[in-house]
């Protein structure tokens, strides 16, 4: 896989961040993504920003608030449903690497809702639905960029990179360490999957290494649906966490030009994944109560 997407010039972008096992969040998008596609004439594109898999397998009585929306884990449909999409939309459909999907293809195993989420993904699915998942999982990308200004990565923009390039020969195997675990310490992957918040000073140097001016990821759970961080950043919940009143995608013209997140307005950029539920503060038709 290219370790880097570039994104094209035109068309309109949608964006969704961590899904964790969410099928009804993940159909939700494809609906806004098909909308797109019809309202700009065929040229719209979909990103993931990673972390598609390894939701909860908890009873809705026992399902703590801090969960946000109750759901249960569809992690294996959710990824047959992102190949069949990026199959039936060729070159539209992109996804970015989450720490939850490296596990599965050399990296760290997660332990967010079962002692190894990999190993327990792996069971459910089986010898051959595993192969296909990790197939899947090598055409992410570790990071996406755009001439419109946006970068988007799983994780807050903490690595100490110098160019495009350090990202493009990562290594992603963990083949080189001692164990999994040390890819935590590492500068580029570690960071780039793992850190969850970036100080101006680093997000600025990832951005002018990058290339843009703004960077766009999910990773943490922003329990209001997104927090902007000074002028370059900005973490955006769309589904994980998060109740479905404050789940945010964000929309951006891929012509445009954005100068930072204070370009991105509530209602233009930051839509609200269901306007019926959401509260007017954030872009929904939803009555006040
Ligand atoms: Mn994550």
């Amino acid at each position: 896989m290219a370790r880097v997407l570039r994104l094209p010039d035109k068309g309109r972008l949608l964006v969704c961040t961590d899904l964790q096992g969410c099928m009804r969040d993940f159909n939700r998008m494809v609906e806004i993504f098909e909308q797109a596609l019809i309202a700009h004439a065929g040229d719209a594109h979909l990103l993931f920003t990673g972390d598609l898999i390894h939701g909860p397998h908890i009873e809705p009585e026992d399902w703590p608030d801090f969960l946000g929306e109750y759901y249960r884990d569809q992690s294996g449909e959710v990824m047959i449903a992102y190949a069949g999409l990026a199959a039936q939309y060729p070159g539209r459909v992109h996804a970015l690497l989450g720490n939850h999907e490296h596990g599965h293809i050399g990296g760290p195993h997660t332990a967010k809702f079962a002692a190894d989420e990999v190993a327990l993904l792996e069971h459910i699915l089986g010898p051959s639905a595993t192969a296909r998942m990790r197939g899947i999982i090598h055409t992410f990308a570790l990071a996406a960029v755009s001439r419109c200004g946006a970068i988007f990565t799983h994780g807050a923009p903490a690595a100490v990179v110098e160019s495009v390039a350090d990202l493009e020969a990562a290594d992603l195997s963990g083949a080189g360490y001692a164990s999994p675990l040390d890819v935590l310490d590492t500068p580029v992957v570690g960071k780039i999957l793992w850190a969850r918040s970036a100080t101006e000073g680093e997000a600025r140097r990832f951005l002018r290494a990058m290339g843009g001016t703004m960077s766009i990821y999910g990773h943490d759970v922003i329990p209001e649906g997104f927090e902007k961080v000074g002028d370059e950043q900005i973490v955006v919940s769309t589904s994980f966490g998060v109740f479905d009143t404050n789940k945010i995608y964000v929309s951006l013209d891929l012509s445009g030009k954005y100068r930072g997140v204070q370009d991105l307005r509530i209602g233009h950029e930051l839509l609200p994944l269901y306007p019926d539920k959401a509260p007017a503060r954030l872009g929904g038709r939803a009555k006040a109560s």
